[in-house]
């Protein structure tokens, strides 16, 4: 097959606010300085979900989602030295070049070798290499496309990973993982005796949760509007449950609780619910002077945050945080070797597992309380 189109199976993402259609694609094969996967394993990550939803500013269609995905080498184009045929990887949606301006600088993970193209759903040179059973081309999507049997993504935008790690449960270190405990560990940086809150206990936050715990913290507060969120939230490392909608007394704010509950507030908070609303009271929860609070949540069209600017004149700090500060080919091994050690929880994540044509039911199982991570089997 090497150097000849593929015909396989993908959930095409034709408009959005519909369901993706589950039909026979052509993938064609890695130009110059890009690699084409046999993706073995994807999850549903929210912000396929967002996308889906017509509220991504950049969400363009037909495309194929999913950024949430391993796989195995089937060809690269002329020019590839980072992976070869065979090798197993993770498709990254944060690529690293080395060489860039971004790069360079030591102070992001952001790149800024392929992002504008990325955006735009195309190859760097412009193009797609996916097209439907009717000739019409699809666009990519971050860099990955993953809810394909084959994709095609930039060499920077890869990395080969030990074999020996189950490609299902690394998927996850695609996205939702590696984006919390990358917060907790590189954003924040959070040190041995810091409060620590939490807002949002999906798989980024309750990764969060773990990185904040492996740092000592001594306070990790999961806020969750939704009680099945508890009890994971104690297995992860959480050391208290607040639910907004119930724990409150009359007319307290969330904001005062968590004041209340860390004598003058936390040295770090994190927004993963992508609510607005939620960001400004994870802000004003912070410790007057020095708290630091880190939007990794991913909010609509049009939506702004906001709060008083005293807050920040007082020494609070709002940072954001993407990949979780994560270098994907430098630092993705060393990920790798913490959950093969047991120090980073992965496997606990995959609540649910589906066959590749499901793909739709794996987007609904994301509304549900018992759901953190849908694993596709492609
Ligand atoms: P998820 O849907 O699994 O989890 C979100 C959690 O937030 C749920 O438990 C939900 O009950 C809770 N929640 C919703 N509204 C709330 C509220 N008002 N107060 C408290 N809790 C509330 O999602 P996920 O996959 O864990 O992703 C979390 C967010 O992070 C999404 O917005 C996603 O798009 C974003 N994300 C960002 C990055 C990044 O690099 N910045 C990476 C991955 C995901
Ligand atoms: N396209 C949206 C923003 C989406 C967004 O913020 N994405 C996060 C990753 S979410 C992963 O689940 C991110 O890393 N952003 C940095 C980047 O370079 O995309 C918009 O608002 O336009
Ligand atoms: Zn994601």
């Amino acid at each position: 097959t090497q150097g000849k189109p593929i015909t396989c199976t993908a959930a095409v993402a034709y408009a959005a606010g519909k369901p993706l259609t589950v039909e026979q694609i052509v993938v064609d094969p890695p130009k110059a300085h890009e690699v084409r996967i046999k993706i073995e394993y994807t999850a549903v990550c929210h912000t396929d979900a967002y996308t889906l939803s017509g509220i991504d500013p950049e969400g363009a269609f037909p495309s194929i989602l999913g950024h949430e995905g391993s796989g195995i080498v089937e060809s690269v184009g002329e020019g590839v030295t980072n992976v070869k045929v065979g090798d197993h990887v993770i498709a990254l949606y944060t690529a690293e070049c080395g060489k860039c301006k971004f790069c360079k600088s030591g102070k992001t993970n952001l790149c800024g070798s392929v992002r504008a193209t990325q955006g735009k759903g195309v190859m760097p040179d412009g193009t797609s290499r996916f097209h439907n059973q009717k000739g019409e081309p699809l666009l990519h999507f971050m860099g990955c496309s993953t809810f394909s049997q084959y994709t095609v993504v930039a060499d920077v935008s890869v990395v080969a990973v030990d074999p020996k790690a189950p490609l299902d449960s690394i998927s996850l270190l695609g996205c939702g993982v590696t984006t919390g405990y990358g917060a907790a560990i590189k954003t924040a940086n959070v040190q041995k005796g810091d409060t620590v809150a939490v807002f949002g206990a999906g798989t980024v936050g309750l990764s969060v949760v773990q990185g904040a715990k492996s740092r000592g913290a001594s306070k990790i507060i999961v806020v969750d509007i939704n009680n099945d969120k508890k009890q994971w939230s104690f297995d992860f490392g959480a050391t208290d449950f607040v639910n907004p909608k119930e724990d409150l007394k009359e007319g307290e704010t969330i904001v005062q609780k968590l004041i209340e509950m860390t004598d003058g507030g936390l040295e770090y908070t994190f927004d993963c619910t992508g609510n607005v609303k939620v960001m400004r009271d994870a802000l004003e929860a912070c410790h007057k002077g020095w708290g630091e609070s880190i939007i990794i949540g991913v909010a609509g069209a049009g939506e702004e945050i906001s709060t008083r600017p005293f807050q920040l004149v007082t020494g609070r700090v709002w940072k954001g945080s993407a990949f979780g500060g994560i270098k994907g080919r430098s630092e993705m091994g060393g990920l790798i070797e913490d959950y093969q050690n047991g120090k980073l929880k992965v496997d606990e994540f995959i609540t649910h597992r589906r066959p590749f044509t499901e793909i739709n039911d794996a987007f609904e199982d994301l509304h549900h309380g018992d759901c953190l991570r849908t694993v596709l089997d492609l």
